[in-house]
């Protein structure tokens, strides 16, 4: 239990630096603006972070009377309280108040993972699950404040020597158009203790699968790019009745951030800069319904979220990752914004699938034919707001992980959800095909 704590202690350091890094390459301004009615200022996630590790490191593990954080907070940085369109309008904390507030809470939930008892078992505090939240939590609004930055077009810190780098119009160096093939299977989805999975990802249980066929590797630009030319935006056929009524509001041609140069070639704005749209890499920046009229255009579908789960394991031992080792490297994914973006389809073989399918975790989380639901027997856990509250509400299931995530939150049964429509999260897509 002393290699658990320790490992809780690293993880809870490796996530607050990689905060402090994004923090420290953003100015104060750029912090408190709203990129877009979908994403709130950056200022209020870290605030939101530091009260979220105040309720859940330090009152639910020391005691209520333990609180660091001024009660009045705690409806500011109520992530359901405050809606991301009017974040900008509340008293926050600023860029110095609320790391100053991290700081202090974070020095408390050390003395209690420090103090803890730790044993087997279900209890949030004693398994160790309550910190491993807190890093899994910190990743995801690290990811948020990144699309926030996408938005606004400041520049990232990253260790990717082609960042912002004018790209080469090259071709895919692999056939980017493979499918494997899956046999009919009787399959167990659901995340295992020691992954810490989110409640939404349990209980384990079975599922029934038909014969299908899945894309090698995640929708190409290269492809996408065959589609906007083909004039695929403007043929009604091809999108929902939804996916219409999204295309007449918002007007889009193309994915979030993409411009037509006078020379017919394609760019796109990627935090701040203006490159070349690369066709080897993951398309991202589509809507759920821009991914299904790729698909139809194709006569392909989505998965299911099971189908996805599924082949990320198939033909192999179940692990928290595709290829079956308890480690997550560079080697194997591109992930924990190693570069500013996907990376070329074929980069990564040795982060396979049993079967071959590649780039299922990092690159882009992908859409699918899913909307988001409680598995049965779901039971919330450690709170209903965490899940339980966007079941059944026309969410859509993301599945996989992002060139932007951290390896901490990537799995192969982690569970992400947004609405069909939007477009600013680090998402693309995958095609699957009836056998
Ligand atoms: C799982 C990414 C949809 O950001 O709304 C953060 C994650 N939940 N704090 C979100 C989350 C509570 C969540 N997503
Ligand atoms: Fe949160």
């Amino acid at each position: 239990m002393d290699a658990l704590r320790e490992r809780l202690r690293r993880e809870l350091a490796a996530a607050r630096r990689r905060t402090l890094e994004l923090v420290e390459a953003t100015s104060a301004a750029d912090l408190a603006r709203r990129a877009d009615a979908a994403l709130g200022p950056g200022i209020w996630d870290l605030g939101h972070l530091a009260s979220f590790e105040d309720l859940w490191g330090v009152r639910r593990v020391l005691g209520e009377s333990e609180r660091v954080s001024a009660p009045e907070l705690d409806e500011l940085y109520d992530a359901f309280e405050q809606p991301r369109s009017k974040r900008c309008d509340l008293p926050l904390l600023d860029r110095d108040g609320a790391l100053e507030l991290l700081e202090r809470v974070r020095a408390r939930t050390l003395e209690g993972l420090e103090r803890a008892r730790l044993t087997d078992g279900d209890d949030l505090v004693r398994s160790g699950y309550v910190w491993s939240m807190l890093v899994q939590h910190e990743a995801q609004h690290q990811e948020t404040l990144l699309q926030s930055l996408q938005h606004l077009g400041v520049a990232i810190p990253t260790a990717d020597p082609m960042a912002g780098e004018p790209r080469a119009e090259q071709a895919p160096a692999v056939d980017d158009e493979q499918r494997i093939q899956l046999p009919g299977a009787e399959v167990v989805i659901g995340g295992q203790t020691e992954w810490g999975p989110y409640d939404n990802e349990r209980p384990r249980h079975a599922v029934e699968l038909a014969p299908f066929a899945l894309d090698r590797y995640p929708l190409t630009n290269r492809r996408f790019l065959a589609f906007v030319e083909a004039g695929c935006y403007a043929r009604s056929e091809l999108w929902t009745a939804e996916g219409r009524s999204w295309l007449a509001r918002c007007g889009a041609r193309s994915p979030a951030g993409w411009t037509r140069n006078d020379d017919g070639r394609w760019s796109v704005r990627r935090f701040g800069r203006q490159i070349a749209v690369d066709p080897r890499e993951p398309v991202q920046h589509i809507s759920c319904h821009e991914a299904e009229a790729f698909a139809t255009w194709v006569g392909a579908r989505l998965p299911t979220e099971f189908e996805w789960e599924h082949a990320a394991t198939a033909g192999g031992a179940r692990a928290p990752y595709p290829w079956g080792t308890p480690q997550i490297d560079e080697a194997r994914a591109n992930c924990d914004g190693r570069r500013d973006g996907p990376a070329p389809v074929g980069s990564f073989p040795r982060g396979a699938s049993p079967l071959g399918i590649e780039q299922m975790l990092g690159d882009v989380h992908e859409w699918t034919a899913s909307s988001f639901d409680g598995y049965r027997g779901f039971e919330p856990f450690p709170y209903p707001e965490y899940s339980q509250v966007f079941f059944d509400r026309g969410y859509r299931v993301l599945r996989g992980s992002s060139w932007a995530a951290a390896g901490a939150l990537a799995r192969v049964t982690y569970r992400n959800w947004d609405l069909p429509e939007r477009r600013q999260i680090f998402a693309g897509c995958r095609l699957a095909w009836d056998a």
